[in-house]
């Protein structure tokens, strides 16, 4: 007897000491969202304050970074760790070096968002080691309810943006086709996408900042040798939304195609200073003297909406609105570059993806721009490891 009650209490001793374990192992495997958001503690700094950082093996395929946030747009890291994005009804946000997404912008810009304009891309200056400069691509409104984009660059003190100085203004705006990727390229010379503002023809026309991948100096000016002494570095885009540099520092960028009844037709290209791109005489693989065809492109019958380009590991990831998923494209210069539709309608649609310092993908979703289904926690900021792809 006194035997069997021994046994009971340890037994019960082992099941109190269980459910603890249990409980406060559970603790760091909860998304605590909170007021700040705080989702899971994966950090955004990079050991030495570099690019290069050593990946952790067992880092999980995805990984929620933030949620809770509104049409994220575009993002940038910090060199000192943390990241910068931009929501597109005018807000900027930080997340900490330590993974924490705080609840107060850090900068809020007056911006026009109708249909898909608003706040778009965001970059750091080369140089904002020394001169804490951040640059903004924004639509507002001109006086008669016109939409216009700028590029503008702010101060950023480490807690908010202030000295806003318009660096390139009057790109032609509209509801929809806005544009609005900046990056600055391995030449130090920053790269603009601008839309044809739903005026087809401004794409043709090189006096027009519309329809257009511009390159321009740190200080908005004309790049030194530009193709046509302007700030125009190639035409003919409909709505180009991604940009970004191979190892060879090849230029790279996807387009959003003809949407509405005639779906499709969405583009992945190379770009090369001067050339044209074929917006609106060409479509698809269609093709028009001193014209280029895409390198891919999806066809009448499929619509990636295509957001933005990265390029990691030899491979370049696109962000699908519309196509609600992640495109992998990979051996571009051969006959049949490689194709890899990933994630397909399991967080909705995607819009911003770029390579973090840690080798890592990071992608944002776009289920509250008015055009998507909010899942719990949107919009978020997902990290994805290319390696587990
Ligand atoms: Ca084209």
């Amino acid at each position: 007897m006194r035997i069997k009650f021994a046994f009971l209490v340890v037994l019960g001793v082992l099941f109190i000491l269980a459910v603890f374990v249990f409980y406060f192992r559970g603790q760091d495997k909860i998304p605590q969202v909170g007021s700040n958001n705080f989702v899971t503690q994966v950090p955004l700094s990079t050991p030495t304050g570099t690019a290069s950082v050593t990946i952790l093996p067992d880092t999980p395929v995805v990984s929620v970074v933030a949620e809770g946030l509104d049409t994220p747009w575009a993002m940038a890291f910090l060199p000192r760790g943390g990241a910068l994005i931009t929501e597109r009804k005018g807000t900027v946000r930080l997340i900490t070096a330590a993974g924490e997404l705080l609840t107060s912008p850090i900068g809020q810009i007056i911006v026009r968002e109708v249909g898909e304009s608003g706040l778009h891309g965001i970059a750091l200056h080369p140089d904002f080691n020394e001169n804490s400069l951040v640059y903004l691509y924004y639509t507002y409104e001109e006086s008669g309810s016109n939409s216009l984009n700028r590029v503008a660059r702010f101060t950023f003190d480490g807690a908010r943006l202030s000295n806003e100085e318009i660096i390139v203004d009057k790109i032609p705006g509209a509801p929809n086709h806005d544009g609005g990727r900046i990056k600055f390229g391995p030449d130090k010379l920053l790269y603009i996408t601008t839309g044809d503002a739903q005026e087809p023809s401004l794409a043709q026309d090189k006096n027009s900042l519309a329809g257009k991948v511009l390159r321009v100096t740190e200080g908005g000016t004309p790049a030194p040798g530009n193709p046509f002494g302007n700030r125009v570095y190639s035409l003919g885009h409909r709505n180009p939304q991604g940009i970004v540099w191979d190892n060879n520092g090849t230029l790279w960028e996807t387009e959003h195609g003809p949407s509405g009844a005639e779906s499709g037709n969405d583009e992945f290209n190379k770009i090369e200073p001067g050339k044209n791109y074929g917006w609106p005489d060409i479509r698809g693989r269609e093709t028009k003297a001193g014209m280029v065809v895409p390198i891919l492109e999806s066809g009448r019958s499929d619509t990636w909406a295509p957001a933005a380009l990265a390029y990691i590991n030899g491979k370049f990831y696109f962000a699908g609105l519309r196509g609600s998923a992640l495109y992998e494209v990979s051996e571009v210069t051969s006959a049949n570059p490689k194709f890899r539709v990933l994630f397909k309608g399991e967080y909705g649609r995607l819009r911003e993806v770029i390579a973090g310092p840690d080798g890592m993908l990071y992608v944002t979703t776009s289920n509250r721009d008015g055009r998507g289904i909010p899942k719990v926690g949107d919009d978020k900021v997902l990290r994805i490891n290319p390696a587990k792809l």
